[in-house]
């Protein structure tokens, strides 16, 4: 081995070390984002340019509850049609209508729309998935499966975990 191949056997090793600190600091970055999971949504499926983020569904106090998510969209429009959960034969697409001092729900026969690279999030007071006759109580730390289906993007299914939530104001169905 000659002089000139050390020389370049010794920068190669300094580059290793360059590129061995450079990783080191992505890691610890990286470290620090994923500490911060109580702001960050977590995405917990896809399907096509839909991802499904941060699903949960409503503790029960009677045979009615609600589930709740938020859908990214990084593609062209498209629109929520059905929802479907095996702890109820009905799941239904509901969003808030306030009239006056009142405000009810009311079904959304043509589905929820996803905008065109944007989103929309279904939460307590306003859009949500109404789930009736549910079979058994749910409580805090259950799971509970859903399968959406969008207009364009087809089926994704999913499971939501049960949390505690206000009870929705315009509870009254028989109206
Ligand atoms: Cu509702």
């Amino acid at each position: 081995m000659n002089a000139r191949f050390l020389r370049r056997g010794a920068l190669f090793g300094a580059l290793a070390l360059v590129a061995f600190g450079l990783a080191i600091v992505a890691a610890a970055c990286n470290g620090d984002d994923d500490d911060d999971t109580g702001t960050t949504p977590i995405p917990v499926a896809t399907v096509g340019k839909l991802t499904i983020l941060d699903p949960w569904v409503r503790t029960t106090t009677n045979d009615v509850t609600a589930a709740y998510f938020t859908v990214k969209n990084s593609g062209p429009a498209d629109t929520l049609v059905s929802v479907k959960t095996s702890i109820s034969p009905m799941a239904q697409i509901h969003e808030m209508v306030t009239s006056g001092a009142t405000s009810s729900m009311q079904e959304m026969p043509n589905g929820l729309d996803v905008p065109a690279n944007g989103e929309v999030t279904l939460k307590p007071g306003g859009y949500h998935v109404m789930v009736m006759n549910v079979k058994s109580a749910l409580k805090e730390g259950d799971s509970v499966d859903l399968e959406l289906t969008f207009k364009n993007a087809g089926t994704v299914k999913l499971t939501a975990h049960v949390q505690k939530g206000e009870a929705m104001s315009g509870m009254d169905m028989g109206k």
